[in-house]
């Protein structure tokens, strides 16, 4: 193995470079909730996440090629990191919504469609749109919101080819995950995908793929639109943040505090499960 160098984190994981050119994606075993980093880590929630994503990249190869190297990484990550290769990253977050829920639904409410895409009337918090939306967003710097962009702009950003082509790998990547997530009992209501491109022009899918982290996971037995769904993973982590018991205030604009070892069990235990149902594996 050659030596790595830090090169960026986000909120829960970390990019190093490697000498030889290639790229270490972390995951890590933060969480986060309600735009904070909480003070308390899940064990085992970066080698899950990351079992996951290497678990989709399998099952969608025939769909788009991805961005995995190898799984051969220094021992303080095993289990939870890739090496990839290096992409030209377009400056786009791929989002695909096949259910209506956060920014999507907001933009439903006020105007009738998602992100210029006009939806049917009636529609309300959790239903399953007629067709999945392409809703592409620009990456917004840290600390900011993403910014909904209709198809159009994004075009005048990447071209028109790349546009068609990244509007089209999404829909077909989310649509056959769609699928596979509700047959094994997980309801994918959208997600978020990262392409890069290859000096030749191929367009290549990065980052990690349908976790619960890039993609909002529900589980589908208490699905039931009208009301906000469950989070399948963070649900106790929100209960406990918002009840009296954590004593913090979300509205005060201070940090979180820990969480009791109780919920960190219990949200360890989701992400596993979530693992198990969609892949048939056992975690461990
Ligand atoms: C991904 C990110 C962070 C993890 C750059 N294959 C690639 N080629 C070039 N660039 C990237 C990738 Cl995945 C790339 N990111 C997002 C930031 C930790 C991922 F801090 N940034």
């Amino acid at each position: 193995m050659t030596g790595y160098t830090h090169i960026a984190s986000g909120k829960v994981r970390d990019l190093y470079a490697l000498d030889d050119g290639r790229l270490l994606f972390v995951a890590s075993d933060r969480i986060s909730a309600f735009d904070y980093v909480l003070p308390t880590t899940i064990p085992d929630k970066g080698r899950v996440l990351t079992a996951m994503s290497l678990w989709w990249f399998a099952q969608l190869a025939d769909v788009v090629p991805n961005h995995l190297l190898s799984t051969e990484v220094p021992a303080e990550f095993a289990g939870r990191a890739m090496i990839c290769e290096r992409l030209e990253m377009f400056p786009i977050e791929a989002v695909v919504r096949g259910y209506l829920a956060g920014s999507g639904l907001a933009d439903y409410n006020r105007t009738g469609a998602v992100c210029g895409i006009p939806l049917p009337a009636g529609l309300v918090s959790g239903s399953r749109l007629p067709e999945p939306v392409f809703t592409p967003s620009t990456k917004a710097p840290r600390g900011e919101h993403d910014e909904n962009i209709s198809v159009d702009q994004m075009a005048t950003a990447i071209g028109e080819d790349a546009a068609a082509a990244l509007q089209q790998l999404s829909l077909a990547v989310y649509t056959k995950a769609e699928s596979i997530a509700r047959e094994r009992g997980i309801v994918l209501a959208d997600t978020k995908f990262e392409f890069g491109r290859r000096p030749n022009g191929t367009i290549v899918l990065a980052d990690e793929v349908l976790t619960p982290d890039s993609s909002r996971f529900w589980p589908a037995d208490l699905w039931e639109p009208g009301h906000p769904q469950p989070s399948f993973d963070k649900q106790f982590v929100r209960d406990w943040l918002t009840s009296p018991a954590s004593g913090w205030d979300r509205a005060s604009g201070t940090t979180p505090p820990p969480l009791p070892d109780d919920v960190v069990a219990k949200t360890r235990e989701k992400y596993i499960e979530a693992y198990e149902r969609l892949t048939g594996l056992a975690w461990a």
